[in-house]
């Protein structure tokens, strides 16, 4: 069994952590099969939203956010490599992130010398290569981040992803496995939805909609749905099931009140309206897509749904994917509804808001068809990943997912984990510490258990379980 000795404690936690194989169960790669869409390389590095954003706080006013985005990718890496890394100190944790990445390619002199050029020269060994290079890249990514497969954002309402599944979807790579986002049902989009039903062929029924997701389902064979909820997203379940109401969907006053959710049931709802069994009636702006779709093709499939929870789209409109922000508080409350409402459907969440974390862990604890997964985002930082998972481990143990990456650009995954590996050890080891000081005695294999139940472990399980 494990020693006392702390130092010994903790190098026996880093290194069980460096080297578990994990599973990235939230990510918006795609494979190199859906070519241009498999994002790679030094240019979609310095691009990222995050640095976008970043580059955008001390950008010359005369840059706007219009001008840059005319510009071409590459025009734009070079404007924020010359801001963020060569006229400041890339200390951001988004920056960090760039560094990381380029050392663990080998990069190093080009690092210190800054030389973006070099950079891009080792870049062009496997772009030019194509598909088969992208291959190449990405296998070598996916095992040098100790990655068994990551989950994937599947979009079948935008056409260029849906264009690489149909007619007959690619053969690709089994690191990628499929998640179907559904994100117009759940933010109540009749228009996007309409739309879609219609130009695949679909009649413009509740019926129609459901066909719809169980092709897809067929399509793309997904581990999960998903959906982001709009940041005025409400569910108030059954909590007046004998008005027979339903106040779902998006309201608009939530905004205006962001803490006056409990007294909505009294508010002047746009989506209000009364239940209906929804078949065959043709979809209007009163329907309640999530109840009466997303839930009853979940329940029917027995496929689990992924929500992000808190996210604010357009926060600033100008900035385009950069300009979107946080919630500073969600109803968390809406979850366990949801999961009450919905017994038979297993969620996935996370919380894209600090405030919401400690809620998260009692509905989790209290909903046995709740798993709470990664630090999503704006949480996706060293300091707040420590508080997270800490909090976490006090009060589900190992009985959640550790750590997501939410990667947009493969070589993301060479920092996205080893940054939070090294940060869920430290967390772990003082756990351990304490517990074997208390007396417990544990053996490596014990602790090999735990590590890799919070690397995609219990994440595995709980998508085993089924309640139908
Ligand atoms: O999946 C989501 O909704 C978010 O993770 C993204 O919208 C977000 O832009 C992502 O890149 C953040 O890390
Ligand atoms: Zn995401």
């Amino acid at each position: 069994s494990i020693g006392d000795d702390h130092e010994a404690i903790r190098a026996l936690v880093y290194s069980e952590v460096a080297s578990t194989i994990a599973i990235d169960l939230h990510t918006h790669l795609l494979p190199p099969t859906h070519g241009a869409l498999c994002l790679y390389g030094i240019d979609e590095l310095l691009t990222y939203h995050y640095l976008v954003a970043e580059y955008f706080m001390t950008a010359p006013p005369s840059v706007t956010p219009e001008k840059f985005y005319s510009l071409s990718k590459q025009k734009q890496a070079d404007m924020i490599w010359k801001a963020l890394f060569v006229d400041a100190t890339p200390i951001s944790e988004a920056c960090k992130g760039v560094v990381t990445t380029l050392e663990s390619l080998g990069l190093k002199e080009e690092l210190q010398t800054r030389d973006l050029e070099g950079i891009r020269k080792y870049f062009r060994q496997y772009r030019d290569e194509g598909i088969d290079g992208a291959e190449k890249y990405s296998s070598l990514a996916y095992e040098k981040a100790g990655i068994s497969y990551a989950v994937m954002t599947n979009i079948p309402f935008d056409p260029l992803e849906a264009a690489h599944w149909k007619p007959k979807p690619k053969d690709y790579s089994k690191n990628y496995r499929s998640a179907l986002r559904v994100d117009p049902l759940l933010a109540g989009d009749t228009k996007t939805v309409m739309n879609a039903l219609a130009a695949s062929g679909y009649d413009k029924t509740i019926e129609g909609a459901k066909q719809y997701l169980h092709d897809w389902i067929d399509i793309m064979k997904p581990e999960y749905m998903m959906a982001s909820t709009p940041h005025n997203f409400v569910f108030d379940g059954d909590i007046e099931p004998s008005m027979k109401k339903i106040k779902r969907g998006v309201n608009e006053e939530a905004m205006k009140e962001p803490f006056a959710f409990t007294d909505m049931t009294n508010s002047n709802c746009d989506t209000t309206c009364e239940a209906t069994d929804g078949l065959a009636s043709v979809i209007n702006e009163n329907h309640d897509f999530l109840s009466e779709v997303l839930m009853k093709v979940c329940e029917e499939r027995d496929l689990p749904i992924a929500l992000k929870i808190g996210a604010h789209r357009n926060l600033n409109p100008e900035l385009r994917q950069a300009g979107d922000g946080v919630v500073a508080f969600a109803d968390a409350s809406m979850l366990a509804r949801l999961c009450s409402t919905f017994p038979k459907v297993r969620f996935l969440a996370t919380f894209l808001s600090r405030t919401n974390q400690h809620e998260a862990c009692v509905i989790a604890n209290k909903f046995s068809n709740l798993h709470i997964y990664g630090c999503w985002w704006y949480c996706n930082n060293p300091s707040i990943i420590e508080e997270i998972t800490k909090m976490r481990v006090e009060m589900l143990s190992t009985a959640f997912t550790a750590q997501h990456s939410d990667c947009r650009v493969l070589d993301q995954l060479l920092y996205k984990w080893p940054h939070s590996r090294a940060v869920i050890a430290n967390v772990l080891s003082k756990e351990y510490i304490k517990l074997i000081e208390s007396g417990w005695s544990m053996t490596r294999a014990d602790l090999r258990r735990d590590v890799k139940n919070l690397f995609g472990g219990s994440y595995e399980k709980f998508m085993a379980k089924s309640f139908v």
